[in-house]
């Protein structure tokens, strides 16, 4: 089986280490998230084959970068260093409750990535199963969303393309999110929150939904806490989520998709595909760092181990 090829920013993320307001924090915690490496990671983790192909700068939070997600055991080789950018950053100040974040990184290396990059993917070798996007890039620069419509356009001959919407205000101030509409349904498999669905499709009710699409072969509708819906061969299939105690939500949907997308790989019904992504949302929401690790192992690593047929 073919692995994973996960394309998107991953930026150095700062994490106040003190409480009070953000700025007297003087000591930050220094850790690195981005969507599509999260993904990348989980599915490591989860033994999937993944790698994680983007552009940081040639500086030291690029090298921060590229040592977190590869410590993973991504496979971090295709990412380009960019002399002329630099690697992106945000703030992030955690709270079960959702997460402000700040961005620093217009202009960032990874913003400068365009159709050019596609070539980077290994695509022809027959070693890709999977490439999955997100909704994040297509609102990081002109270059970047097409390099997203180049990557659609491309026969698709032995991989699927997943799209996580992943809607993020903070980047779409001065560009039309109907653009992830054309997105979605070039894509084989959508991840998609139901407020997400709503925006994108105008609607998230799954019942709805599915009367509405053709669009892509397989939509997920995340409905929070309460669980997610796959429509897939005009079926639906709804599974509950885990009751957790949430420390911090942020990289819980990028677990969702890897532990689903993990299934999914491996030819498992859809009841299981969606408890794979549940297990692994639990394990992120855990925590406070997106893909991080710092409660004890026995709390999160059962659950990243879980075998979701046994649920
Ligand atoms: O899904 C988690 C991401 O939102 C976070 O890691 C940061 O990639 C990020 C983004 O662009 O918001």
């Amino acid at each position: 089986v073919g692995g994973v090829v996960c394309l998107g920013e991953t930026m150095v993320m700062m994490v106040p280490a003190e409480p009070g307001p953000v700025h007297l924090v003087r000591t930050w915690h220094r850790a690195v998230g981005g969507a599509e490496s999260n993904v990348a990671v989980h599915l490591a983790r989860l033994g999937v084959r993944s790698s994680w192909v983007s552009a940081v700068g040639d500086d030291s939070f690029g090298l921060a970068v590229l040592d977190a997600v590869g410590g993973f055991g991504v496979d971090v080789s295709r990412v380009r260093v960019d002399p002329d950018r630099p690697t992106g950053l945000y703030v992030k100040e955690a709270s079960p409750h959702g997460s402000p974040v700040r961005y620093y990184r217009r202009g960032s290396a990874a913003s400068g990535m365009g159709p050019e990059m596609v070539d980077r993917l290994g695509l022809g070798s027959g070693e890709v199963a999977l490439v999955h996007l997100s909704g994040i890039t297509a609102a990081l620069s002109d270059s970047c969303l097409e390099m997203m419509r180049e990557l659609l356009r491309r026969p698709r001959h032995g991989f699927r393309v997943s799209f996580d919407l992943n809607w993020r205000p903070a980047l779409w101030t001065d560009r039309d999110p109907r653009v992830l509409r054309e997105l979605a349904d070039s894509a084989d498999v959508v991840l998609a929150g139901a407020d997400e669905a709503e925006l994108v499709w105008g609607t998230g009710d799954p019942a709805r939904l599915r009367q509405l699409l053709p669009g892509p072969a397989s939509l997920v509708v995340k409905q929070g806490a309460e669980g997610a819906t796959l429509l897939e061969g005009g079926e639906s299939y709804f599974e509950p989520a885990l009751e957790v105690e949430v420390v911090e939500p942020v990289g819980a949907g990028d677990a969702f998709a890897a532990g689903f997308l993990a299934a999914t790989l491996a030819g498992e019904a859809p009841p299981v595909r969606l408890r794979a992504g549940h297990l692994q949302a639990a394990s992120a929401l855990l925590t406070a760092e997106d893909v991080g690790d710092p409660l004890p192992d026995d709390v999160t690593v059962p659950l990243l181990h879980a075998d979701p047929r046994t649920w």
